[in-house]
């Protein structure tokens, strides 16, 4: 086992989901918690509900892990009421909670909307400047540095995982570059626990994909292959779905569509 007890927060949601099937076994206790169902614990399982936005709760729930994914929090454009509330404040709640309680590794769910106004023709390494593409970009830059100020205070070592787009399969023309695949996305986790040392490390969260934007060569020090290509997809993917014009967001910015969203009314 990597881990004894392992915490997944957003555990409801469509990644923690999917890393509930995939960790399973491979910590003592995965400790699953988010404010939505998540149904019976199963084994190896403790369900643990909380919302992010109480500090107090968010103290309980971290109380006896050695590992956390901290997955939950709004994950596309909202008002800035709810991103507030579950993002900032979450995030917050998160670090204090980690620090009060011997400081467990944190992968933090960051997201390639802390980078989306960057055009697809560019390509990025760790030092790429931030150009969020919405409120929800700017919530995970903020996250971003919660974790830095945490490390660079108290020694709190996190992986700020800007993901692509992790999904079973690529879906469309966009994600032949920002596809992170699940396995992969496991991999990285398992890396990001055993390694000797993590600091504070930010990664891109995408596969090995031929069509890929992001340099993870920085990241070389923790010794993370990830497998997975999307060009193994490029054929169907091109059959199946319609390849958008060069000026449509999607296919102009690294965050597609995000770049395309009003600031919503709280
Ligand atoms: P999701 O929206 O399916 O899951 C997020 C979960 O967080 C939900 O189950 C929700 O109930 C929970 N949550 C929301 N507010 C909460 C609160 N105040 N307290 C407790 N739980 C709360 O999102 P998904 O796709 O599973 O993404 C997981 C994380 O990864 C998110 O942080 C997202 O921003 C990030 N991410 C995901 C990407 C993807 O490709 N799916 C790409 C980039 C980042
Ligand atoms: C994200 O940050 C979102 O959480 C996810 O729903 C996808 O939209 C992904 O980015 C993406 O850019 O494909």
């Amino acid at each position: 086992d990597m881990m004894n007890r392992i915490l997944i927060t957003g555990a409801a949601g469509q990644l923690g989901g999917m890393l509930r099937e995939k960790l399973k076994g491979r910590a003592g206790v995965l400790r699953l918690s988010d404010v939505a169902d998540l149904g019976p614990a199963g084994e190896g399982e403790e369900i643990v509900p909380c919302d992010l936005a109480d500090g107090a709760a968010v103290k309980r729930l971290v109380e006896g892990c050695d590992g956390i994914v901290h997955l939950g929090g709004i994950s596309v454009e909202k008002s800035f009421d709810l991103i507030e509330a579950a993002n900032l404040r979450g995030v917050y709640n998160l670090y204090e909670a980690a620090r009060a309680h011997g400081m467990p590794r944190i992968v933090f769910a960051s997201s390639n909307h802390t980078i989306g106004y960057h055009e697809q023709t560019e390509r990025l390494d760790h030092t790429a400047p931030y150009r969020p593409d919405s409120l929800y970009g700017v919530s995970k830059i903020f996250g971003e540095a919660v974790a830095q100020l945490y490390y660079d205070k108290f020694g709190q070592e996190s992986a700020l995982v800007r993901i692509g787009s992790c999904t079973a399969r690529p879906e469309n023309w966009r994600m032949l570059a920002t596809w992170f695949s699940p396995d992969d996305f496991v991999s990285l986790i398992e890396t990001v626990f055993r390694a000797p040392r993590l600091g504070c490390t930010m990664l891109w969260g995408a596969s090995n994909n031929d069509h890929g934007w992001w340099d993870n060569s920085h990241a070389d020090f923790l010794g993370w292959k990830p497998k997975d290509n999307a060009a193994d997809f490029a054929a169907e993917i091109a059959r199946t779905v319609p390849r958008p014009g060069p000026d449509e967001p999607v296919a102009k910015y690294q965050g597609g569509v995000f770049t395309d969203e009003p600031i919503h009314e709280s």
